[in-house]
């Protein structure tokens, strides 16, 4: 038996279901049930009431958070070395520490966190909501984290003060996207919609048409009556930009952007973690009735 119909057959025995990030490998999109954002991806798990086990095709971050939401269900993440660095940038000692600086300041962090640094802020978000999370808050001023590119664009957009902490946390993956390789593209493809990731540089939004998460930019490239598309952000959304729209070009805008972790996880660690019911992520209680209190105000907030 090929290894897609083992994972399938698998996957129906266990009443499993799999859930890919855009940034996943073609193969893994095409196996999934849903493919998507992180919140995006666990609502759908919310919603699918019989599945009794998510094989969440993505980071720990994700997986995290799905198993947050999701407390009945059985989470696996199928390779268990697969962690955004990002996510590793902001602890919470590091919080601690700019909440004793900022002691009335409401501390706002991205999905792209740890569980226990989660159970430290008052509200999340994501790249998509962001700027409405924000602009929701009764506060001028907010302690936001970690990514200082992504803080930068929030203020830019709402003309609040956003405090990146730490100072500079980052994506690798993203930092990689610079403007130069961009205007060559466009030279070649003059008419071509550029479209950044808010967790690209200051350089690359200047330059961009289109500022907006994974799940925004699929969305802008379906509505857009534009026929080619430069992309700045991880590979593995080509993809499903291309599934969705054949009829439409899409380019890298820089071809070694990467996010290695994403990519760990292969057809056969899918199969094998399905099969030894292995990695399973778990969060423990305080820490996960926290995080869900910060995850649920950010749907409050955002109204969905
Ligand atoms: O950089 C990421 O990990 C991906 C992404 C996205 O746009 O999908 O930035 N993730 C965040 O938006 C959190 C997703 O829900
Ligand atoms: Fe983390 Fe960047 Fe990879 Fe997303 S693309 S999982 S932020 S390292």
């Amino acid at each position: 038996m090929e290894l897609v119909e083992k994972i399938l057959k698998l996957k129906k025995e266990k009443r499993a279901i799999i859930l890919a990030h855009n940034y996943q490998r073609p193969e893994v999109q095409d196996i999934a049930d849903y493919v998507g954002d992180s919140i995006e991806l666990s609502r759908k798990a919310m919603e699918e009431k019989d599945a009794e086990i998510i094989v969440f095709a993505a980071v720990d971050f994700m997986a995290e958070s799905a198993a947050i939401l999701n407390p009945d269900k059985k989470v696996l993440l199928p390779s268990a070395g697969a962690r955004c660095p990002m996510a590793q940038m902001l602890t919470v000692d590091e919080i601690k520490r700019w909440k004793v600086l900022y002691p009335l300041v409401p501390v706002v962090l991205y999905v792209n966190t740890l569980a226990s640094a989660k159970a430290y802020c008052d509200v999340c978000c994501t790249s998509a909501n962001a700027v409405e999370v924000i602009n929701a808050l009764n506060a001028e001023t907010v302690l936001f984290g970690p990514d200082h590119n992504l803080a930068e664009y929030v203020q830019e957009k709402t003309g609040k003060t956003v405090i990146p902490i730490p100072e500079r946390g980052f994506c690798p993956t993203h930092l990689l996207f610079h403007p130069e390789e961009v205007q060559v593209l466009k030279e070649k493809y003059p008419d071509a919609v550029v479209m950044v990731h808010p967790e690209c540089n200051a350089e690359m939004r200047k330059i961009a048409d289109f500022i907006g998460s994974t799940s925004q930019m699929c969305k802008h490239a379906k509505e857009s009556p534009a026929k080619t598309f430069i992309v700045a952000t991880e590979e593995g959304i080509l993809h499903r930009l291309r599934k969705e729209n054949p009829n439409k070009q899409f380019i890298l805008a820089y071809e070694g952007a990467i996010c290695p972790n994403m990519k760990l996880n292969t057809l056969e660690r899918i199969y094998s973690a399905l099969k030894a019911e292995k990695h399973v992520v778990t969060v423990p209680e305080p820490v996960a009735s926290k995080a869900r209190k910060a995850l649920e105000k950010m749907f409050e907030l955002t109204q969905r």
